[in-house]
């Protein structure tokens, strides 16, 4: 007999090869229904693995997390038998489970369609109806290379697999798979999946090897919780910028253009002017000044601040011409740096805030582009705030506050604030330990202060320095950072920057970078998914429609109307065309336009504007003088 240890340090005594579901079923048959796997000496066992000694054991029940991952692990195979079914060639790479499901990537000459989904499932279905007990084997590293000959993707994985690791295999019926483990023991638990989409993915995330065929699914334990995920991926679906981007006509990517070259539409456009005019203003009565500069520099510009050091897997290749290097900025510090100092600078000039909309480049690798979200070519609202170290604390919570009004006035949620620390990636932040230190010390203690909750993040700092980074979700449940404020001790040190002293002697600067509102492609992204599409007043690309009801009658008075609104520098539109009434109605109801002004008989004749708001059934008259303070109001208050 083996003694079984549970978690409360009970003992129990069982045969050798007890399986943790007989173990549960020794407690109670109720806790055997709800048991997935466990954890047996800290190793991670399939319901059907046999202990053969003495061991402790922590059960997985449904309700645990750990339980979502191995029913989702298993779904990945059932589904990976299942395409070996139907595509007898096909050869699998990796198929793990992920946050709320799991995926596989297969290598098959037949192009995997959404509507193939379809026939997946079927079959899935099929195979969990023959209820296949899925056990584990173990095997050494040679029999396993011999097992797999004609799979070259799993050669490779087991290759780079310690030399006398045991290595375990899974079967299911006619289907065997290389796997670490942590299963259900029988297809016959696994009833409530659904397969969502499939996308290209490359052999091991690496752009130069071949691409494979990746299928998304997920899996639950019961039908309701299915259900209630199928949702929420509806809800993402409609909110997604990508699609609301297209639909409004906000903006495009283009192959022909370049990946990750966004192209801004009419209406994409008339926002971004809109918040470009509401963050000169924002800065100018913050005492902020507003400069300049080119998107290139010299290479010897970047190798000074350290670009070229740390950041240069980030930039786009080096432009040579015969006389000089140029880089395409990805960043514009390095022509802030020489803006400060071009003249002499004095203590009493200090903090000095430059702040441009800068246009800049970064070459993001082609698999983490995604829409506006992440992109190669895009608009910062940045600054650099030069100051003494007395003023940091000050300028530092100057710029946070700033940063939550714009937020605030935008209307946008944030998630939470992350600290981003350095770690000891070698070659990715500058190495004087003393500068980080103080640094990274004077970040925190500012913050615990002020009573700024923060999550921190070692490794996600910048090369020159920590952040405090505002962080959004976005519809596809990502976390992105909107706003940013970084501490930086070592550009001024690079580009010996002084200022002079009220005791007459030259003393460094510190530089305080910061993003007010990210770079317009971000924004726009945030935006469309935080509003789903439908912008404010203030913000909208087009503010009101003005629609007569019949053209012989009211088109004159509609015109009228639009002109005068026009004048008032409101974004109206007129349709006059001639279509019919519930046509342009509906039209406009897909636009998201904020307001529908519908001119007919009585609006003619008692001079006034029937308006519909978006989203709201009811049609209000009102006067042409109120209807203008009203929106006059709605606009100045950003409502
Ligand atoms: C704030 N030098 C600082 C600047 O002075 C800087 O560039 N910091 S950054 O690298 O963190 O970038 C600033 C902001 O740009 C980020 O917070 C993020 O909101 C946005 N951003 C970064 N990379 C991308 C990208 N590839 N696509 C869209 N926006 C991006
Ligand atoms: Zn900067």
């Amino acid at each position: 007999m083996i003694d079984i240890t549970f978690k409360d340090g009970n003992v129990k005594q069982f045969e050798p090869g007890v399986t943790p579901e007989d173990v549960a079923g020794a407690i109670a048959p109720g806790l055997k229904k709800k048991t997935v796997a466990a954890f047996v000496d800290d190793d991670l066992y399939d319901l059907n693995r046999p202990i053969y000694s003495d061991a402790t054991i922590d059960l997985i029940t449904k309700d645990n997390e750990k339980a979502f991952e191995v029913l989702n692990h298993s779904t990945a195979h059932l589904m990976a038998q299942a395409v070996k079914r139907l595509y007898p060639d096909a050869q699998f790479g990796v198929g793990p489970a992920i946050k709320d499901g799991f995926y596989y990537d297969i290598a098959t000459k037949h192009t995997i369609k959404n509507e193939d989904l379809g026939k997946i499932e079927n079959m899935m279905k099929r195979i969990v109806k023959e209820q296949a007990s899925m056990t584990r084997e173990e095997i050494s590293k040679e029999a396993a290379l011999k097992r797999f000959k004609d799979d070259p993707y799993k050669q490779e994985l087991i290759n780079d697999l310690e030399d006398g690791e045991t290595i375990s295999i899974y079967s299911q019926g006619e289907f065997t798979d290389l796997c670490r483990g942590g299963h259900l023991g029988n297809t016959r638990h696994i009833k409530h999946f659904k397969l969502l989409s499939v996308a290209g993915a490359y052999w091991r995330g690496d752009s130069d090897r071949e691409m494979l065929q990746r299928i998304y699914g997920t899996s639950w334990f019961t039908k309701e919780d299915l259900e209630a995920h199928l949702a929420v991926l509806e809800e993402r679906k409609e909110r997604d910028h990508r699609k609301l981007g297209k639909e409004l006509k906000i903006f495009m990517l283009d192959q022909k253009a370049g990946q990750g070259l966004p192209i801004w539409l009419p209406n994409g456009y008339t926002v971004r002017r809109t918040l470009e005019d509401y963050v000169y203003k924002l800065e100018r009565r913050h005492g902020y000044k507003h400069v300049s500069t080119p998107v290139l520099g010299t290479k010897s510009l970047y190798e000074t601040s350290g670009h070229f050091e740390h950041y240069q897997d980030d930039m786009f290749p080096l432009m040579k011409s015969k006389e000089e290097t140029f880089v395409l900025r990805p960043m514009s510090c390095p022509h802030h740096m020489i803006v400060y100092n071009s003249e002499l600078r004095s203590y009493r000039d200090l903090p000095l805030r430059y702040a441009e909309i800068v246009t800049q480049h970064r070459f993001e690798a082609s698999g983490g582009l995604s829409g506006l979200e992440r992109v190669r070519a895009m608009t910062l609202t940045d600054s650099h705030i030069f100051a003494r170290k007395d003023q940091i604390k000050e300028e530092v919570l100057n710029a946070y506050n700033l940063i939550n009004q714009a937020i605030s006035d935008l209307g946008l949620e944030i998630d939470y604030v992350e600290l981003a620390l350095r770690d000891d990636a070698k070659g990715k932040f500058h190495d004087d330990d003393q500068l980080w230190d103080e640094a990274e010390a004077t970040l925190k203690q500012l913050l615990d202060e002020e009573g700024i909750e923060y999550v921190s993040a070692k490794g996600e700092a910048a090369f020159y320095g920590p952040k405090v980074d505002i962080q959004v979700r976005t519809a596809m449940d990502h976390v992105i950072t909107m706003s940013t404020v970084q501490l930086d001790f070592l550009l001024p040190e690079r580009f010996d920057l002084t200022y002079i002293g009220q005791d007459g002697e030259k003393h460094r600067p510190v530089v305080i970078h910061r993003g007010l509102i990210s770079t317009w492609e971000r924004l726009m992204s945030i935006l469309l998914e935080q509003y789903k599409g439908a912008f404010p007043t203030w913000l909208a690309p087009v503010q009101m429609k003005v629609i007569p009801v019949s053209l012989d009658a009211h088109q004159a008075y509609a015109e009228e109307l639009h002109e005068t609104l026009m004048d008032l520098e409101f974004r109206s539109e007129l349709d006059n065309r001639n279509e019919k009434l519930g046509y342009k109605i509906r039209e406009a109801q897909r636009s998201k336009i904020p307001y529908q002004l519908v001119v007919g008989d009585e609006e003619v004749q008692s001079n006034t504007v029937t308006y519909r708001k978006y989203g709201h059934q009811e049609q209000v008259t009102v006067s042409k003088a109120d209807f203008i303070d009203m929106i006059k109001q709605e606009i100045k208050d950003k409502a």
